[in-house]
């Protein structure tokens, strides 16, 4: 039986091969689509993932738009990485299909109270506005979705500060929200996703399959590369939304470990900081956080998934 996920991203050069990897895995039933401010404004996300959609030959599915600013703070975004689309590097198809009409919000509470308990995954790949909008207007969901698989945070590692990463300090309020509703929570964060960089080797592997989803993912990398290695000076780039995805299709893929997460909401330096408590085994603990990847088996799935559509 294939999983359900509903994939809730801001594309984003990482979350369009999020998107890929559900659309062409097969144990993945992709249900829904929902975008969410982050990487760039609101509209210019939503209209990324509608060219990502026809690219992923995605027809059936509602794609809906979020939440335009965050809970509390002002919109950040981050062009540096992204460029000013959102998604720079490939150009992009005119979307042909249309928005749904419901508040991705309301498409999240409706999937989940209308599916089988337990049965739907959420995967946040940007900000976690729509996610902890959704558990507040409808408490409900949170018994009912399976688990939440989240790329976000890191207990070591931050790239929007010292300490806290771009998905939960954009929204770190929305964040405390989603880690502390009670349903199960995997982080997968950054001591994670900087395992999984697209070397040129994997670049080749990717050129090699040689179709329109495969020439669009080596342009969105070689983009995506350049912007890393400029603001970051990484030589390869950390493609980090499709970790998540990975995660669901086969937990055997990355070791996790049952910590307590809490999100920093008032330091003055380590704000939206995921502090993980490594200290000693929790009695109770719905979290949990990605700590090793086993590479070659995550990239054979990618490239397996772009061939596939
Ligand atoms: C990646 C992102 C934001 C900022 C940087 N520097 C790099 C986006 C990715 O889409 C991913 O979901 C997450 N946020 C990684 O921080
Ligand atoms: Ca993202």
């Amino acid at each position: 039986m294939p999983k359900k996920i509903i994939l809730d991203c801001d594309p984003g050069h990482d979350d369009a091969i999020a998107i890929l990897l559900a659309q062409g895995n097969p144990n993945i039933e992709l249900l829904a689509i929902t975008t969410v401010v982050g990487n760039q404004t609101l509209d210019k996300v939503t209209r990324n993932a509608l060219a990502v959609a026809e690219i992923a030959k995605i027809n059936n599915i509602p794609i809906a738009k979020g939440a335009e600013r965050p809970l509390v703070r002002e919109v950040e975004n981050a062009p540096d990485i992204h460029g000013n689309s959102g998604m720079d590097g490939p150009t992009l198809p005119e979307p042909k299909r249309a928005l749904s009409e419901q508040h991705a919000v309301n498409l999240i509470i409706d999937l989940i109270m209308s599916h089988p308990e337990k049965t739907i995954t959420l995967v946040p790949t940007g900000g976690l506005t729509n996610i902890a909008l959704a558990a507040r207007l409808e408490p409900r969901i949170i018994n009912r979705v399976k688990e939440v698989v989240l790329m976000g945070g890191g207990y070591h590692t931050g790239n929007w500060s010292a300490v806290a990463e771009f998905n939960i300090k954009i929204d770190p309020e929305a964040a405390h929200i989603v880690f502390n509703a009670g349903w199960k929570v995997t982080m997968v964060g950054l001591d994670l996703t900087h395992q999984a960089l697209a070397t040129p080797e994997i670049v080749e592997r990717i050129k090699e399959i040689n179709t329109p989803a495969s020439t669009f993912v080596v342009e969105l990398l070689e983009f995506f590369g350049k912007m890393y290695k400029q603001a970051q000076g990484f030589d390869a780039p950390p493609v980090h939304d499709p970790c998540a995805v990975a995660y669901v299709i086969d937990p055997s893929l990355i070791e996790v470990k049952q910590v307590p997460v809490n999100i920093e909401l008032t330091g003055t330096h380590t704000l939206g900081m995921t502090v993980a408590d490594f200290r000693y085994p929790p009695k109770k603990c719905n979290t949990q956080v990605a700590t090793k990847l086993e590479r070659e088996r995550f990239w054979d799935l990618v490239i397996d998934a772009i061939k596939r559509i």
